[in-house]
């Protein structure tokens, strides 16, 4: 904003059609300054689009999924690794932590640096904003009134509105799935008041940026290519714009698009690159981003703003409207504020049901607009990607933290956590698609660097198929990344009862589990098989020479995450009828995994033995894998571990722990599996009060998406969960197993449980008043409300209801 122009912040109140929406209008009265913590994000799940809102200058961040540095990396394998993990086993299991770390370190970590000099780091590649869309406006002198910023979920629309003098200005944006668009539409109360220049940049690159003056209305086009970080470029980008005004004059030269007086003016944006995903490895590139983008913007000429709405709008709602949620009332004028002062008064300690309500559908939001079929998986900041300036010499650094990518040993994994009980497995499909990729290129690592048949990657993922440890051993060697990301494949089995899928995805879980067959060794003490030379993800401890120490054999975890992998691949035979002597070795090592322990203190031991930590309040908290996501901890199950887990949290939160927004998102669905329904609350309340930016967006800090993900998943989990497997091949499904005590009354609806359910629920003062289950797939239905039960066979389609406690007081 310039500075002859003061902006008068008037409290607006939200007209009643908005109140009325459900928590589903997030309201803003000011613009926002940084992109990322403060613009509003759309997405079509591979194109994405920050929207901060100013008045006069305003700068929007565009984002292509696929937009990533580096390239592939032929030398991040260790041919020696294999030969080495004999002696580095023996060493552990002999309790000689230190020398056999210093073997990990020499043998089974990528060279930093390949023969001819060449970074493995700048290689690797990072994930990165596609452009600016810079937009300078021209009002009329005069204060700025009435500004307000809408994000409306259910629409995948955001509003810019303020008025200057007697005109009222109106900016709408939308990212399209069935057009594969960006939308933008400039309005005024008066005609010819749209006065408007328009930019793309890619400034501080070698990107080009050129007027086009061939058919269609006028427009710009950026292109460029991405170093390839061993000295030459890859990927190829490209963003087109056009603009189509209503009235007034137009000029379009080399710099800009500029727009005079006119009544009205449309903007459409398409960009694509030219990688075609993640399962051509190691032939990622081709096709040809220019004819693509000229084709799209072409396609879309031929509908007019209002049809193009109405194609997303109803797109988006088909996926969005599944699921409804009212946990209770907020004060009205508590509920009208903005969210950032809502988000202050929350970690005050004001009660705020329903920005909980809008924070649950953000989150599902933001799986819509970053995961669709076609697209990326989402990353760790889904796909919104902003490049800020430079500290040292004020150039754009695009670089993404933690490189944009796929961490796998919490992260992209969480952000897939709501998909099947929010009722989005499509948006997981995107997910799957990666899983194959890993598998393709995670081949290579099992063999090369590990010796084994099967696939698995370890801790880092990016566009090129990176799957070998990453460089340090500390937080980059994970080999059961590879297991814990293939359970997401049954998971998809679990909630669709797509069993075409399970066949197609049956040698992706073989693979999986000959991998950790292979990987698996027998513990000379107790002849239990275990994971190893392995750590529990980036924690360390403390070895009685005081040296530190990330290795044993048979931390939890992997243990946990081996026992998982292997009771989904026996009951995905058990599906799919597949009786071989490779299912039978399966069930025999699942019988020999060395088991959870208790330690001296009353918790779950993390690693082989009880050792002493540097950093007790750790935001991992790795070794509850079995509590959640695994079900092999329940309370119901195993009570003791389970009361063993739940000290575990309280001795990590007495440390300081859930410091960072995914680490509390984790807890919340851990009090949720716990039944805790009062802590899982307080957690998710923690989360919202100093995890969380101004535009709801999870911070680490800085901003990663994996916490909205987590949380909102872990909202359901409080309403409903149906991770404990039955006899029958169906599940328990455990209605509103952690309802906190401020949630006294409620409704939801549209929640999916694992075996093909669709479930309502409406509660009273605390009780059930009437379930209503859909069962898709005809499974048989195990309902649990406290101790009240309900079994029984169900046909595809049947409704039930059911309403155990209505004679409750
Ligand atoms: C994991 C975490 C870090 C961070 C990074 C992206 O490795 O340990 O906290 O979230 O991923």
């Amino acid at each position: 904003m310039s500075p002859q122009r003061t902006l008068a912040l008037l409290s607006l109140t939200l007209p009643p059609a908005a109140l009325a929406s459900g928590g589903t209008l997030l309201f803003f009265d000011r613009p926002g300054l940084h992109p990322i913590d403060e613009g509003l994000p759309l997405g079509n799940g591979r194109l994405g689009l920050l929207v901060p809102g100013r008045v006069e200058r305003d700068q929007l961040v565009l984002n292509e999924d696929s937009v990533w540095s580096g390239w592939a990396n032929p030398d991040s394998h260790r041919p020696e690794a294999a030969a080495a993990l004999p002696a580095i086993r023996q060493q552990l299991f002999a309790g000689r932590i230190a020398e056999a770390q210093e073997l990990v370190a020499t043998t089974q970590l990528p060279r930093m640096e390949d023969a001819e000099g060449r970074s493995l780091w700048d290689a690797y590649g990072t994930y990165q904003m596609l452009a600016h869309l810079d937009l300078a406006f021209t009002h009329p002198p005069g204060e700025v009134r009435g500004y307000r910023r809408v994000l409306d979920l259910a629409n995948a629309l955001v509003t810019v509105e303020y008025s200057i003098g007697e005109v009222r200005y109106t900016r709408e944006f939308f990212a399209s799935y069935p057009d594969q668009l960006i939308v933008a539409r400039f309005r005024a109360s008066q005609p010819g008041s749209v006065s408007l220049s328009a930019r793309l940049a890619r400034p501080d690159t070698d990107a080009r940026v050129s007027t086009r003056h061939d058919e269609g209305p006028p427009g710009q086009l950026l292109e460029g290519h991405m170093p390839d970080g061993l000295g030459g470029t890859a990927l190829h980008y490209v963003a087109r714009l056009e603009v189509v005004p209503q009235g007034g004059s137009t000029t379009a030269d080399e710099g800009s698009l500029e727009v005079a007086n006119a009544d009205e003016v449309v903007l459409r944006l398409a960009a694509a690159t030219n990688f075609r995903g993640h399962r051509h490895f190691p032939d990622y590139l081709g096709g040809d981003p220019l004819a693509a983008t000229a084709r799209t913007l072409a396609a879309a000429r031929t509908r007019p703003f209002d049809q193009l709405f109405e194609r997303h709008r109803a797109d988006h709602r088909r996926l969005f409207d599944r699921v409804t949620l009212k946990l209770g009332e907020t004060p009205r004028e508590a509920a009208e504020r903005p969210i950032p002062l809502r988000l202050e008064a929350l970690a005050a300690g004001a009660r705020d049901p329903e920005l909980i309500e809008s924070y649950f559908h953000f989150g599902r939001y933001l799986l819509i607009a970053s995961s669709r079929p076609g697209g990326r998986a989402a990353n760790l900041q889904g796909l919104w990607a902003a490049a800020s300036p430079d500290s040292d010499n004020g150039r754009l650094n695009y670089y993404t933290p933690w490189n944009g990518d796929y961490h796998a040993n919490i992260n992209v994994q969480m952000n897939y956590w709501p998909a099947g009980p929010t009722g989005l497995e499509e948006c997981a499909l995107p997910l799957l698609d990666l899983i194959a990729g890993m598998a393709a290129s995670g081949q290579e690592t099992a063999r090369l660097q590990h010796g084994t048949k099967g696939w698995t990657l370890h801790t880092l993922h990016n566009l090129w198929g990176y799957t070998a440890p990453g460089w340090e051993a500390s937080w980059g060697h994970f080999p059961l990344a590879g297991p814990w990301m293939a359970r997401h494949l049954w998971e998809h089995y679990a909630f669709t009862q797509d069993l075409a899928f399970l066949e197609h995805a049956w040698p992706l879980l073989r693979g999986s589990a000959e991998f950790l067959l292979d990987w698996l060794v027998e513990d000379p003490a107790s002849g239990h098989l275990v994971s190893g030379p392995a750590g529990s993800p980036e924690n360390r401890f403390r070895l009685p020479s005081g040296e530190i120490g990330y290795f044993c054999m048979g931390p939890t975890m992997d243990q946990m995450i081996a026992h998982d992998l292997f009771s989904h691949l026996l009951a995905a035979a058990t599906a799919l009828g597949k009786d071989d002597p490779f299912v039978a070795a399966v069930a025999d090592a699942r019988a020999r995994l060395l088991p959870p322990r208790i330690g001296p203190d009353g918790r779950l031991l993390e690693w082989a033995e009880p050792f002493e930590e540097p950093e007790p309040g750790h935001r991992h908290l790795s070794h509850l894998f079995g509590l959640h996501p695994g079900s092999q901890i329940s309370p119901g199950s195993t009570p003791e571990l389970a009361a063993a887990a739940r000290r575990t949290i309280e001795h990590r939160l007495a440390h300081g722990g859930g410091h960072t927004g995914w680490s509390r998102a984790w807890i919340v669905n851990f009090r949720a599996r716990l039944h805790d329904g009062d802590e899982a609350l307080a957690n998710l309340e923690a989360l919202l009060a100093h995890s969380t930016l101004p535009n709801l967006f999870d911070t680490h800090p800085p901003f990663q998406i994996d916490g909205n993900f987590g949380a909102t998943a872990g909202i359901a989990e409080m309403l409903l969960q149906s991770h404990r497997p039955t006899e029958d091949g169906s599940f328990l499904l455990e209605l509103l197993p952690a309802l906190p005590q401020a949630w006294p009354e409620g409704r939801v609806t549209g929640l999916r449980a694992r075996g093909g359910f669709v479930v309502d629920l409406h509660w009273v003062r605390g009780s059930l008043r009437e379930a209503r289950i859909v069962s898709l797939a005809g499974r048989p239905l195990h309902l649990r409300w406290g101790s009240h039960r309900l079994e029984r066979p169900t046909q595809p389609g049947e409704v039930i209801p059911w309403a155990p406690g209505a004679r409750l007081p």
